[in-house]
C-alpha cells in the first residue's frame, strides 16, 4: 500500500461472525479494497480469521443482483424501483385490508445493520400492526435469549472477551470456537498460552478442532447437556460449593430448582454416556475454581431442550455466584455479526423495541408513543418455523425476506419451497442474483452489500461498532433500511422519513432510554447517551460496549422487578425425535471453517473454497460399514423429511450413532446436498428454536457408474449428471461429478460436457475403456483451459496440482507431460489437500516439514513452511498433524 492510497482507508466491522471483529479496508479501484485487521479495534486487535482476510476475495459484481425485478409469467424481467415499490405495496395494502394485517409477515436476519433491523420492526410492529416480523435469529439466539430472560428478566450477556481471558477455567458447550468465532478461540488459546493451568473443558458430541486446546473433552450423546449441568449443580450443593449469601440475597427459586436437578455424578455419566471419571473431573474443576467462564453456542441452543439447557447452565453460575464478577459468567457467544443488534431493536416476534416486552401494556403504550404511531402490535407474532407453515396454509399471504436464505437454512426446507410456491406475493431482498430463494421470488429487490453500505453492528459482548462504506453503489443497489422507508412511505405512514443512517441510529438510542428509569419501565439495555449524534459524531464513533460505562451485574442487581435472579428448575428432556430400526443415525449439522452459511459470499472466494471443496457425511467406521457404505464414496442420507447425497468421510471425531453434515452447501452449489431438506421442524417450546442437532436418519449407498471431476474456465451444463457439486477456484471452477450412466463414446461425452465442438483442439487424452478410466485435458495456446477424470472408483488423482496450473499462462514441458497423470511426475511436489487457506499450503507439505525437520509446535511449521503465520484458523489442524506424524514416527521407531 502506497501513502496516496493509506488516507483512503476505512475502519470498518467484518459482516461475518458475532466476534465483531475491527476491518481496515482500503479502496483499490472499482469494487477491491485491501483488507486488513483494526489493530484499534478492541475485540480484535488487529486480527483476522481466514474467512476475514479473504474479505477482498468476495468483492466484485459478478452474480451480483443489480436491478430489481418482478416475475411475469415465471420469468424475472428488469424493472424500475418505482414499478417494484409499488407492486409490493398494492399487493401488501390489499391483502392487509382484506385479511388484516397478520396475513402479510417480514422474514428478516441477524446480518441486517441495527438501523435496517430497527426500520423493519417499527414499521410492522408499530404501523403495520402485527408482530408478524420473525428473523433468523431465531434459529440461532432464540434460545438463549429466552434463557436470559428467565433467568435476569432481560436479554442480557453478562460477559466481555476480557472474562475469557481472565478465567481461571472457560467450559466450552456446543460451541466450535476454532471454527465459527475463531479470533475469540486465538484469545483464549494466547490467554492458555501465558497461563497453562488455565482450565479448559470442551463439552461437544464430536471432538471438534476446538478440543485441541482442551485439557478435558465431554463427548456428550447429543442433546443431554442439561443432565450433565443438573448434575453440576446438585454436586455443587453436596460439597457445600455454594455462595449462601449471594443466593439469599440476589436469587430466587434455589431449591426448586435443586430439587428438579437431583442426580448423582453415575447417573449423569449414563445417561450422557461419559464416564464418570470424566463427569467428576469436571465438576471437580468447576467447583475449585472461583474465575469460570462457560462460553455456549448453537450445541446447547439449537435443541428442543435448548433453552432449559440455557437455564441449566445459569443454575450452576449462580449458585457460586460466579457472574457479573471479572473472569466469570455464562456466556452466551453470538453467531451473526448483529444477532445482538438485532435484539435490542426486538426484531423478533415475540419481542418489542429497546429491551421492552410485546406482552406488557405499559411498554407497548410507551413504545407507541414514543412512535406516535398509528397502531402497535399487541400479540406475539408467529415465530419461523410456525410463519412458514401459516404461509404454506395460506394464512399469511405475502412474506418479505430480507437478507437470509430460507429455502436452505430453515428445517425441513422442503416445506419452506413448497410455502412460498404457494404464497401470493414472495418478496426478497438480497445481494445476489441466485440463491435458493431468490428462486421462488415474484418481486427481487437489489440491497447493498458490505462494503457499500453504513451503520452500526452490536457482537457478543455487547459492543457497538460501525459498518462504514468504502466501496461505490453498484448498478440500482439500495439500502435495505431506505427500501423499507420508501416503502412505508407508499403506504402512506409518516415516521419514516429518515435523511440518513445516523437519524436512524439517533432514534434507536433515544427510544432505549424512553422511560427508561428505576420508577417507570427500567432496562439494562441504555444506549440514551450515544443519543444526539449528528452525521459527522455518528461517523467518528468508535467501538463502545453498553451499558456505556456500566458493569452489569456486578452489584448483584438483575433486572426482574424484584432485583433477583431466578434459578429455572430443569427437569431433564430427551429430544422429541429419536433413532429407531428405520432411522438409526442421529444427524448433527453445523459449520466448517472456510465458508459462511449459504456460501452466497464465502463461496466466491478461491481462497475459502479449497479447505472443504465439497460437502461431506462424516461418521464412525462402524457404522459405514454397517450401512454399506466407504469412505470416498457417495452415500444417501435420508429422514423422515427428505434425503440427500455426500461423500462419505471420517475423522471428524465423530461418536458411533452420529453423523454430521455441514449447512453450507444449497442448490446452487450441489445437485442435492441442502441438508435442510433432512432437519425435523420440532421446535423448543419456550423458544421456538429448532432441532438443528438432532435428526433421526439413515445412511445407505448411492451407487454409480462412475466417478469424475472436472476443472474448467467456462461454467458447465450439468442437468444430465446425477451427482455435482461446484466450487470456486482462482480463474476456473472446480466441479465434481458422478454419474449413473454406462459412458459409452469418452471422448464424445467429454467433448460435450466441456462444450469442446473444435475437432482440431489441443485435445489430449487417456483411455482405457476396459478399465472405465478416462482423461483428458483441453488446451489453447499452451494453456490449461478445462480437463475431466473418470474413473469407475473415486481413486483420482488429487486436485490441487492441476488447479495450480489455472494460474499460469503457458504451461512448460515438464507441466505439460504431467497433465494425463494428474500430478507432476517430479516426487514430492504435490503439496496436498490445502490446510492453510492464506498461504495455500498443503497437507503434503506441512507432513513432509514436521516430517524432516522433526517439528513439535505449530510456531516451528509455520517458521518453515509459513503455515499458520497469517490469520492461524488452521493451528488446531497442525496441530492435529504434528500428532498424527509423530505417532508414525513413533511406530516406525518402535517396529
Ligand atoms: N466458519 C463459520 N463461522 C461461523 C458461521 C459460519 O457459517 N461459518 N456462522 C456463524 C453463526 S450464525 C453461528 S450461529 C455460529 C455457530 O457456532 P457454533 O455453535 O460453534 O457452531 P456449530 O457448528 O453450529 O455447532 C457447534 C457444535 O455443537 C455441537 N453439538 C451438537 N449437538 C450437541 C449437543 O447436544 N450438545 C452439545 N454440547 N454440543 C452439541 C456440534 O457437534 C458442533 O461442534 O457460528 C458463526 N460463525
Ligand atoms: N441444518 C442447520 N440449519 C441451520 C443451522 C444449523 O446449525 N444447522 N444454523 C442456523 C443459523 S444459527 C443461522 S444464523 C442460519 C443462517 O442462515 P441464512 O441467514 O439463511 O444464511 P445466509 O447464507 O447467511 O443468508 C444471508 C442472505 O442474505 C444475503 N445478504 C448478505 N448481505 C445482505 C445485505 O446487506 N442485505 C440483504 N438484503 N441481503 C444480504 C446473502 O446473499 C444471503 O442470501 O442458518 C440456520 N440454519
Ligand atoms: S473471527 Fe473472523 S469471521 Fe468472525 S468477525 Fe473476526 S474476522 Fe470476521
Ligand atoms: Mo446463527
Amino acid at each position: 500500500m502506497n501513502l496516496s492510497q493509506e488516507h483512503l482507508t476505512v475502519r470498518t466491522t467484518c459482516p461475518y461472525c458475532g466476534v465483531g471483529c475491527g476491518v481496515r479496508a482500503t479502496p483499490e479501484g472499482v469494487q477491491k479494497a485491501g483488507i486488513a485487521g483494526d489493530t484499534a479495534h478492541p475485540s480484535n486487535a488487529g486480527r483476522l480469521c481466514v474467512k476475514g482476510s479473504a474479505l477482498g476475495e468476495t468483492l466484485g459484481l459478478e452474480g451480483r443482483l443489480l436491478h430489481p425485478q418482478v416475475r411475469e409469467e415465471d420469468v424475472l424481467r428488469q424493472v424500475d424501483w418505482d414499478t417494484a415499490l409499488d407492486k409490493v405495496a398494492n399487493q401488501w395494502r390489499d391483502i392487509v385490508a382484506e385479511h388484516g394485517p397478520d396475513a402479510v409477515a417480514f422474514y428478516v436476519s441477524g446480518q441486517l445493520l441495527t438501523e435496517d433491523y430497527y426500520v423493519a420492526n417499527k414499521l410492522m410492529k408499530g404501523y403495520i400492526g402485527s408482530a408478524n416480523i420473525d428473523t433468523n435469529s431465531r434459529l440461532c439466539m432464540s434460545s438463549a435469549v429466552a434463557g436470559h430472560k428467565r433467568a435476569f428478566g432481560e436479554d442480557i450477556v453478562p460477559v466481555a472477551y476480557d472474562d475469557l481471558e481472565l478465567a481461571d477455567m472457560v467450559v466450552l458447550v456446543g460451541s466450535n470456537l476454532a471454527w465459527c468465532h475463531p479470533i475469540l478461540y486465538q484469545r483464549l488459546s494466547k490467554a492458555k498460552e501465558a497461563r497453562p493451568g488455565m482450565k479448559i473443558v470442551v463439552v461437544d458430541p464430536r471432538r471438534t478442532a476446538t478440543c485441541e486446546l482442551a485439557d478435558l473433552h465431554l463427548p456428550v450423546k447429543p442433546g443431554t447437556d442439561v443432565w450433565l449441568f443438573n448434575g453440576l449443580l446438585t454436586y455443587l450443593a453436596g460439597i457445600g460449593a455454594v455462595d449462601p449469601r449471594f443466593v439469599a440475597a440476589h436469587t430466587n427459586g434455589y431449591e426448586e430448582a435443586l430439587a428438579a436437578a437431583a442426580l448423582t455424578p453415575e447417573e449423569v455419566a449414563q445417561a450422557c454416556r461419559l464416564n464418570v471419571e470424566d463427569v467428576l473431573a469436571f465438576y471437580e474443576a468447576f467447583a475449585a475454581n472461583a474465575k469460570v467462564v462457560t462460553g455456549f453456542s448453537m450445541g446447547v441452543n439449537q435443541s428442543s431442550s435448548g433453552t432449559d439447557k440455557v437455564n441449566a447452565i445459569i443454575n450452576c453460575h449462580l449458585v457460586g455466584g460466579r457472574i457479573g464478577q471479572p473472569g466469570t459468567g455464562p456466556f452466551s457467544i453470538t453467531g451473526q455479526p448483529n444477532a445482538m443488534g438485532g435484539r435490542e431493536v426486538g426484531g423478533l416476534a415475540n419481542m418489542l423495541a429497546a429491551h421492552m416486552d410485546l406482552d406488557k401494556p405499559a411498554h407497548r403504550a410507551a413504545v407507541r408513543e414514543f412512535w406516535q404511531s398509528p397502531a402497535i402490535a399487541d400479540k406475539a407474532g408467529l415465530k419461523a418455523v410456525e410463519l412458514f407453515h401459516a404461509i404454506e396454509s395460506g394464512k399469511v399471504k405475502a412474506v418479505w425476506i430480507i437478507a437470509t436464505n430460507p429455502a436452505v437454512s430453515l428445517p425441513d426446507a422442503d416445506q419452506v419451497r413448497r410455502a412460498l410456491a404457494r404464497c401470493e406475493l414472495v418478496v426478497v431482498s438480497d445481494v445476489v442474483q441466485d440463491t435458493d430463494t431468490n428462486a421462488l421470488a415474484h418481486v427481487l429487490l437489489p440491497a447493498l452489500a458490505w462494503g457499500e453500505k453504513d451503520g452500526t453492528v452490536t457482537n457478543s459482548e455487547r459492543r457497538i461498532s460501525r459498518q462504514r462504506r468504502f466501496l461505490v453503489a453498484p448498478g440500482e443497489a439500495r439500502a435495505d433500511w431506505q427500501i423499507l422507508a420508501q416503502f412505508a412511505r407508499r403506504l402512506g405512514y409518516a415516521g419514516f422519513d429518515y435523511t440518513g443512517v445516523h437519524e436512524i441510529f439517533d432514534e434507536h438510542a433515544r427510544l432505549s432510554a424512553w422511560r427508561n428509569t428505576p420508577d417507570e419501565l427500567p432496562r439494562v439495555f441504555d444506549i440514551g447517551n450515544l443519543a444526539g449524534m449528528d452525521r459527522a459524531a455518528y461517523d467518528a464513533l468508535e467501538p463502545v460496549r453498553w451499558p456505556v460505562g456500566k458493569d452489569v451485574f456486578a452489584d448483584g442487581r438483575f433486572a426482574h422487578p424484584d432485583g433477583r435472579a431466578r434459578f429455572v428448575p430443569t427437569p431433564p428432556r430427551l429430544p422429541v425425535n429419536r433413532t429407531d430400526s428405520e432411522y438409526p443415525l442421529v444427524l448433527n449439522t453445523g459449520r466448517m471453517r472456510d465458508q459462511w452459511h449459504t456460501m452466497t459470499r464465502t463461496g466466491r472466494a478461491p481462497k475459502l473454497a479449497e479447505h472443504t471443496p465439497e460437502s461431506f457425511v462424516d461418521l464412525h467406521p462402524q457404522d459405514a460399514l454397517l450401512c454399506g457404505v466407504r469412505e470416498g464414496e457417495l452415500a444417501r442420507i435420508g429422514s423422515a423429511w427428505g434425503s440427500m447425497v455426500a461423500r462419505v468421510r471420517h475423522g471428524g471425531g465423530i461418536a458411533r450413532g452420529s453423523v454430521f453434515i455441514p449447512i453450507h452447501w444449497n442448490g446452487q452449489t450441489a445437485s442435492d446436498a441442502r441438508v435442510g431438506g433432512l432437519v425435523n421442524p420440532v421446535v423448543d417450546p419456550v423458544s421456538g428454536e429448532p432441532e438443528f442437532k438432532h435428526t433421526p436418519v439413515m445412511v445407505d449407498r448411492f451407487p454409480v457408474q462412475w466417478h469424475g471431476f472436472v476443472l474448467s474456465r467456462d461454467a458447465l451444463a450439468l442437468d444430465q449428471v446425477a451427482y455435482w457439486t461446484k466450487a470456486q477456484g482462482a480463474g476456473f471452477a472446480r466441479y465434481e461429478l458422478a454419474g449413473r450412466n454406462r459412458i459409452g463414446d469418452f471422448s464424445a461425452w467429454a467433448r460435450e460436457l466441456l462444450g469442446v465442438k473444435d475437432e482440431d483442439a489441443d485435445w489430449l487424452e487417456y483411455s482405457d475403456r476396459s478399465a472405465g478410466v478416462y482423461r483428458a485435458v483441453h488446451l489453447v495456446d499452451d494453456r490449461i483451459v478445462q480437463c475431466v477424470f473418470v474413473s469407475p472408483r473415486p481413486d483420482l488423482p488429487e486436485r490441487a496440482w492441476l488447479a495450480g496450473l489455472f494460474a499460469n499462462d503457458v504451461l512448460t514441458d515438464t507441466e505439460r507431460s504431467g497433465l494425463l497423470a494428474g500430478r507432476p511426475l517430479r516426487q514430492g511436489a504435490d503439496a496436498g489437500p490445502t490446510v492453510c487457506s492464506c498461504f495455500g499450503v498443503g497437507r503434503n507439505t506441512i507432513c513432509n516439514a514436521i516430517r524432516e525437520g522433526e517439528l513439535t509446535t505449530p510456531a516451528q511449521v509455520t517458521a518453515c513452511v509459513k503455515a499458520g503465520g497469517n490469520c492461524g484458523s488452521c493451528v488446531p489442524e497442525i496441530r492435529q498433524l504434528i500428532a498424527v506424524v509423530r505417532a508414525e514416527a513413533a511406530e516406525t521407531a518402535a517396529s
